[in-house]
């Protein structure tokens, strides 16, 4: 059997550092393709992202934004892109090295018994390194939460690396979603509920970032607080639209 060829998107917003290390270590997979979409950012990520593509060519696609950036925003654009090409697997991953390429082949080999894998900080064997307590403590409580309001069944409903097969992620219902930020990823997962999809979930190691910051802020936390009732309360536009059943 031939192995299955996996795209993954990478949302981008000043990594110039970062961006780098993640491009030598997913090129060191086979049949692994990268798909960088970058939101104009001021520190260059994106010219970068284009000299990476000439020396990788043929394995790294880069799509520059240039209206309403937003990480949900950049992750449709995504989607649709990588749709358009021959893979089938597409994966999300997080371009502050707190995601490890080296974890992807265990997402990837997982995705023939689930139709999304995410990669787990939170089921046994998965971890954090170098977060602070409160930082922790944040991330656990938004799990019990989302998990409580919405009924998913998954650990870590906030992770950035998962792996989707492809039909999966085509099928979502991506112009309908409410998210502009972090909750997108919430967002994903409860469509995916609500079709039926298989979830796994296989442990990694989470490693917090060491350059350039963190894009979550205040106005972050107020619509991830918000999102999982929005979610529960239009739930409606995310179930499989039935057959119709024919009359005769
Ligand atoms: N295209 C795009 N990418 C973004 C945007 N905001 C964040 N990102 C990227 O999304 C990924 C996750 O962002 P982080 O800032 O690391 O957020 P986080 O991992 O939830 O938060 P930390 O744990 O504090 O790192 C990184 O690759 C960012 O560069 C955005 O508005 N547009
Ligand atoms: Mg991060």
């Amino acid at each position: 059997m031939t192995p299955p060829r996996a795209l993954v998107i990478v949302p981008t917003f000043n990594e110039r550092e970062n961006l780098p290390v993640l491009v030598s270590g997913l090129m060191a997979l086979p049949n692994v393709d990268l798909l960088v979409v970058d939101d104009r950012s001021p520190d260059g990520t994106g010219a970068l992202a284009d000299d990476l593509a000439r020396t990788h060519a043929g394995r790294i696609d880069v799509l520059h934004r240039t209206e309403h950036p937003g990480l949900g925003r950049s992750y449709i654009d995504g989607i649709r892109r990588a749709l358009g090409r021959p893979v089938d697997l597409i994966c999300q991953m997080d371009c502050d090295l707190s995601h490890d390429p080296r974890q992807l082949p265990a997402l990837i080999a997982a995705s023939d018994r689930a139709e999304v894998v995410i990669g787990s900080r939170y089921v046994p064997g998965g971890q954090v390194v170098n977060w602070p307590a409160r930082r922790r403590l944040l991330s656990r409580f938004a799990n019990a939460y989302i998990r409580a309001v919405t009924r998913l069944a998954a650990r870590d409903c906030t992770s950035g690396y998962r792996c989707w097969r492809r039909d999966a992620i085509a099928a979502l219902p991506l112009d309908r979603f409410g998210s502009g930020g972090y909750s997108f990823l919430v967002e994903m997962l409860y469509a995916a509920s609500m079709r039926g999809y298989r979830m796994a979930e296989v442990p990694i190691t989470f490693v917090e970032r060491r350059q350039g910051v963190s894009k979550l802020t205040g106005g972050v936390l107020l619509e991830s607080a918000a999102t999982p009732w929005r979610l529960v309360a239009t739930r409606s536009q995310f179930v499989k639209p039935r057959r119709s059943i024919s009359k005769d």
